[in-house]
């Protein structure tokens, strides 16, 4: 029975050292409780670090043992592993780009080697606990790498990830010397989550960019699989917090607290100590808020929790002395004896005091500069059981995305937050209610198990698609039979297209000059089989090429056929009528223009703009323009407008390989037919095909071929196969 096992850089526990013994605490967080429902069934296992260094091999072993009655398996970690690894390159190099703060990333190659090792730890403590058809799913940022390092070792195995923080734009990701290690590490997922929309785009467009991955629809083609990218906004434990804070324990707690700041308004802010978080800008909001508002004082105070978090890091630790030194100021400044401006809490409370604090908050003030989603605004909602309050929430958090009916601020528009805090003092009750109703509603909806139903639904839909594909595959058996017929026939045909089947793609057309390989291959089989290659390339070109082989050529998709026969002559094969030309070619001139690196080719029944030399995204966005430009031009011609590798081209409809192929074989009894072609020119070629025919597409895209190949370098080895 297969598995699923849960990978993340930390364990839902903590491992705590006391009185000469280890304790664990569980973690109460988000992602414990939502992937609870999975790791607990069965076989399930969740693989991770227990938080603390363990060196001593007898506690260890202890530790193995009693985490597996959890469910759970440690990796331990050293110390130095932890301070490069973890503090390093996690926490200084990914942490500060990920979230926009290029300031703080530190570029250390021993950081990023021990993130290398860490992530090989990482794989072999789960190589040990894992077969070939688990499912493993591997939590953020700490892991990058670990997807494609699995995917080596189980080829097979399904492979999911999900980032819980920020993906930023490509201008960002270019900047660490590591990125396309990383980005290739992630793409050894089968399907890759990110929170929002803005996240996935952001990767596409660098694993594009970078690793030359293109996609369509965030499906992402990969040498030899299908991978998806998709966002999956993640969502809270909603009756937890509901329930909890209609809780006995927790309206005990909300009376207590009370009479500590009776008859003020209250202001509610928690974060990790992080300087992603925006705590400063905040308490300057706050201040400034009390500067211009005389008449708030002693009516309004702040409850800021800052949970302690990596506080090794030197940004983390002068961010601390900021906070200190801004509250200390605010409190100094405008306290009395009976009301303090700022509640400061630099620790964690148990989860019914947490509760507490949201139930009994007038305002939660959650203003993060940059934040993946942030949990800490949705527990505020879910937690308003009367539905009064108000949310104010930073655009710059994931969440914001969803909470349409918070009040949403720019974090860096100090004004913009002390309006909104103002506006949400003095919100009418109605409003409050009608907007947390409506948030209420979609975070009961979209809750954490939710989440997790969604991901792992999406998980399957996109094994079947592989599988749909992988099952086409020309494999060894595939290969033998495919070898076997053509060794019994008597009459062969064989249509090969030649750019991205019998070679790969050059950036200057012109220089895919065939190799001696090729040439070598095409004569061996030119001399059992009639060979054909139908390319979409000029005659001319082809014609040099191929010149002196005992094969037949059909050219510009089948306006130019050249039989073996022919000695050198290219006969027409369809009548061009080519009085269009001149009106399209003008369309085409402007946008060469406007686009240095693209240019126009001319063929005889078509006109085609490349723009495979063109900055990427400025190729593909002058293209759409020229597409819909030239849709309504080409309806008047009776035209027809073709997006193709790095290529838009306009024809004559009529005119297609399919059709010159059909040609071809007319009056002839063929007993072995094989045709093989990588993009859409192709697939008139394999619609043309009789049913015996064996049609292959490189690449694994949908097709209407009966088999998909993985690459060039395997059309080869197919090719010579039939030879051998
Ligand atoms: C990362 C991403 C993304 C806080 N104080 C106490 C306490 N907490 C709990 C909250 C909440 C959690 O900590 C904080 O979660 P956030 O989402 O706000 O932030 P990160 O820790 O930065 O999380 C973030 C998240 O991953 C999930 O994908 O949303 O963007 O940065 O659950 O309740 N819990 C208790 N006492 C406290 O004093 N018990």
């Amino acid at each position: 029975m297969s598995k699923t096992i849960i990978v993340s850089n930390r364990l839902p526990i903590s491992l705590r050292h006391r009185n000469g013994r280890f304790e664990f605490k569980p973690s109460a967080g988000g992602l414990a409780t939502g992937l609870g429902s999975i790791y607990k069934e069965g076989e399930n296992i969740w693989i991770g670090w227990p938080g603390n260094t363990v060196d001593d091999p007898e506690q260890r072993a202890e530790i193995i043992l009693e985490l597996h009655e959890l469910k759970m398996a440690p990796v331990f970690l050293s110390k130095e592993d932890v301070e490069e690894f973890y503090e390093g390159f996690s926490n200084e190099t990914l942490w500060p780009a990920f979230h926009y703060f290029t300031q703080y990333m530190v570029y250390n190659p021993e950081h990023w080697e021990a993130y290398v090792r860490v992530n090989r730890k990482f794989c072999e403590a789960i190589l040990k606990k894992a077969g070939p058809d688990d499912t493993i799913w591997v939590h953020d940022y700490q892991l990058l790498l670990l997807p494609q390092m699995l995917r080596e070792v189980l080829p097979n195995a399904t492979i999911a990830f999900f980032q819980h923080i920020p993906f930023p734009s490509y201008e960002i990701i270019r900047m660490i010397p590591w990125r396309k290690e990383l980005l290739a590490g992630m793409c050894g997922a089968d399907l890759l989550g990110f929170h929002t929309y803005d996240d996935m785009r952001h990767f596409l467009s660098a694993v594009g960019r970078i690793n030359g991955l293109s996609n369509e629809s965030g499906y992402i083609q990969a040498e030899n699989r299908i991978i998806n990218v998709d966002s999956f906004p993640m969502g809270i434990d909603y009756d937890k917090f509901a329930n909890q804070a209609k809780s006995k324990k927790t309206l005990q707690f909300v009376e207590e607290f009370g009479k500590q700041v009776e008859g003020q308004k209250l202001l509610l802010t928690i974060d990790r100590l992080d300087y992603s978080k925006g705590i400063p800008q905040r308490i300057q909001a706050f201040n400034q808020l009390l500067e211009q508002n005389k008449d708030l004082h002693g009516k309004v105070s702040m409850i800021m929790i800052v949970v302690p978090s990596r506080d090794k890091v030197q940004s983390y630790k002068e961010l601390k002395e900021e906070i200190d030194l801004l509250v200390g100021r605010i409190n100094s400044e405008y306290s009395t004896l009976n009301w303090v401006p700022v509640h400061y809490f630099y620790r964690s409370f148990p989860f019914e005091e947490l509760s507490a604090f949201y139930n009994m908050s007038d305002i939660a003030l959650v203003t993060p500069l940059r934040d993946g989603m942030n949990l800490v605004c949705k527990e505020f909602v879910a937690s308003k059981t009367d539905q009064t309050g108000v949310l104010i929430l930073s655009e710059m958090a994931g969440a914001s995305k969803e909470l349409q009916d918070a009040i949403l601020v720019n974090p860096y528009d100090r004004q913009g937050v002390v309006d909104a805090i103002y506006n949400a003092l003095s919100m009418p009750h109605e409003e409050q209610v009608a907007r947390m109703k409506s948030m209420q509603a979609s975070l009961k909806k979209y809750d954490v198990f939710q989440w997790v139903k969604v991901f792992m639904d999406r998980l399957d839909h996109v094994k079947t698609k592989q599988e749909e594909l992988t099952s086409k595959d020309v494999d060894a058996k595939v290969m033998n039979e495919i070898q076997a017929s053509f060794n019994k026939a008597k009459k062969a045909i064989l249509f090969l297209d030649y750019d991205g089947t019998l070679t790969g793609f050059h950036t200057d057309p012109q220089k895919a000059v065939p190799d001696d390989e090729l040439r070598e291959i095409v004569k061996d089989l030119s001399k059992l089989a009639q060979v054909v290659i139908i390319s979409g390339r000029d005659k001319d070109t082809l014609g040099r090429w191929f010149e002196g082989q005992n094969i037949d050529m059909i050219a510009e998709h089948g306006v130019w056929v050249k039989k073996k026969e022919d000695k050198g002559d290219w006969e027409l094969y369809a009548d061009v009528e080519d009085g269009w030309k001149d009106d399209i070619r003008k369309v085409m001139e402007y946008y060469v223009l406007r686009t240095p690196g693209a240019f126009i080719e001319e063929k005889h029944h078509s006109l085609v703009w490349h723009y495979r030399k063109v900055e990427s995204g400025l190729g593909d966005l002058r293209m759409r323009e020229l597409f819909s430009h030239l849709k309504y031009m080409a309806r008047g011609h009776n035209l027809q407008v073709l997006e193709g590798n790095m290529v838009l081209e306009i024809k004559r409809p009529d005119i297609n390989k399919g059709r010159a192929a059909t040609a071809m074989m007319k009056g002839v009894e063929y007993d072995f037919i094989l045709a093989i072609g990588d993009d859409w020119t192709d697939e008139d070629t394999f619609k043309a095909m009789p049913k015996n025919a064996y049609s292959i597409r490189v690449g694994y895209a949908y097709t209407q071929a009966n088999f998909n190949i993985k690459s060039v370098k395997q059309v080869r080895q197919l090719l010579q196969k039939l030879t051998s």
